[in-house]
């Protein structure tokens, strides 16, 4: 039987993120995104109201949810910041579930616990680059010496880089054997030779910070390797499958955000003696960001109660992204559109919505990507 009922829990926690969201983001979103200020204070907010380890088990600190409510979650914030959307994102759906799920009782009691409370931030760094979607053809060697492992190398793209207290690190630990070669260690920030490199400046999520990192002979203790050595990349992409399900959120609250800011000023704003919002041109935008903001949304969902009743949802996670992406993008180009010039500065605040919502098609796996493991699964 299909419900599409929100629970109670679910409402509730919709409430508070929507409040939280217009009440302690709103205000210098444009601002921190302008001057590119990591939202700290917001943050750590955020792991307050436990918002940063969602669905990790109450025994690590976590708040023991279903997807979803992450799902619904994640839709609120980033439809008023994607910056901290994504902050958000990576430490639920990358960092504190692939300790979950596949670290050690050792790593969830000194990693997890801190990470799901939102004491400590992570970040998930798996890209170099030579190796963005071509994931395993990494050159970060990571060589067993006694209990440690030195690790050498240049990674890239890494949200959360800067402003993390340690970062999952994916690097070959035996060369010559491809995937079945890399594993995954978890490094703490502050160790001799682990140097981040400048934020990068983006063309949108301004306010979250992404970076290089650099490793010069980092000495990792053994009991920080997470699985055994070679599990390295299944662990990376059985994560990504669920990251791909916040970036998906992220999305949906792009898309709606343009929406709903479409709508305001469509009927606000006149011309020719009537509001736009009359005219069957401006009505048929509308229209199609309603029913494409639907229709990821329910894609959205499938996949994140997919995930929750252990189904295989590697590709309807794949196709919640890809679609939900690139509704957040057809719809924060029309809202620019239906606000015209005023859509183009940044004090309206629209145009900052399709700059963002331009990343949710390239990061945790382009839209080229996700179709190649859509079509991997059809054939
Ligand atoms: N979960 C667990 N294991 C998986 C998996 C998944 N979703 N998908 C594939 N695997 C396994 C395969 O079964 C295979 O194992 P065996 O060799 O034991 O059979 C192994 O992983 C390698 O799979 P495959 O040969 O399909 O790997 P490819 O190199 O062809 O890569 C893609 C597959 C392209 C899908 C993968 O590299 C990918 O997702 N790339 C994008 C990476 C990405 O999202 N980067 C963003 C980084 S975070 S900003």
């Amino acid at each position: 039987m299909i419900n599409f009922n929100l629970s109670e829990e679910q409402e509730l926690l919709k409430k508070t993120a929507k409040d939280f969201a217009k009440n302690e983001l709103l205000e210098g979103a444009v601002n921190r995104d302008e001057n590119k200020i990591w939202p700290k204070e917001q943050i750590s907010k955020m792991a307050n109201l436990g918002f940063l380890g969602m669905m990790v088990n109450p025994k690590w600190d976590g708040g023991g949810m279903d997807t979803i409510s992450y799902s619904i979650a994640m839709e609120e914030i980033a439809a008023v910041d994607a910056s901290a959307a994504v902050v958000m994102s990576v430490n639920n759906s990358l960092v504190c579930y692939l300790i979950e799920h596949f670290g050690s009782d050792f790593q969830k009691e000194k990693y997890l616990k801190k990470l799901a409370s939102g004491s400590n931030i992570g970040a998930f760094s798996l890209s170099e680059p030579q190796s963005g979607s071509d994931a395993s053809n990494m050159i970060t060697t990571a060589i067993k010496d006694g209990n440690h492992y030195i690790l050498n190398g240049t990674k890239n793209w890494v949200t959360n880089g800067i402003n993390s207290d340690l970062v999952l690190v994916f690097a070959i630990t035996e060369k010559g054997i491809g995937h079945r070669g890399i594993s995954c260690f978890i490094v703490e920030k502050g160790l001799s030779g682990f140097e981040c490199g400048k934020a990068e400046n983006k063309l949108g999520i301004r306010a979250s910070d992404t970076c290089e990192l650099y490793f010069d002979n980092v000495k990792i203790s053994e009991e920080n390797r997470i699985g055994e050595e070679g599990e390295g990349f299944k662990i990376a992409l059985s994560t990504l499958d669920g990251g791909r399900i916040g970036i998906a959120s992220q999305a949906l609250g792009i898309a709606s955000a343009s929406l709903y800011h479409s709508i305001q000023y469509s009927k606000e704003r006149e011309q020719f003696g009537k509001p736009i919002a009359n005219n069957q041109s401006i009505q048929f935008k509308l229209a199609d960001m309603a029913m494409e903001l639907e229709a990821a949304r329910l894609l959205t969902w499938k996949a994140a109660w997919m995930k929750d009743q252990h189904k295989n949802f590697s590709a309807i996670a794949s196709m919640a992204k890809v679609y939900a992406s690139e509704v957040a993008m057809r719809a924060s180009t029309q809202c620019v559109q239906i606000h015209g010039g005023y859509g183009y500065i940044a004090e309206t605040g629209v145009e900052r919505l399709m700059r963002d919502a331009k990343i949710t098609q390239i990061y945790e796996g382009t839209s080229e990507i996700q179709r190649v493991v859509i079509a991997r699964s059809l054939l």
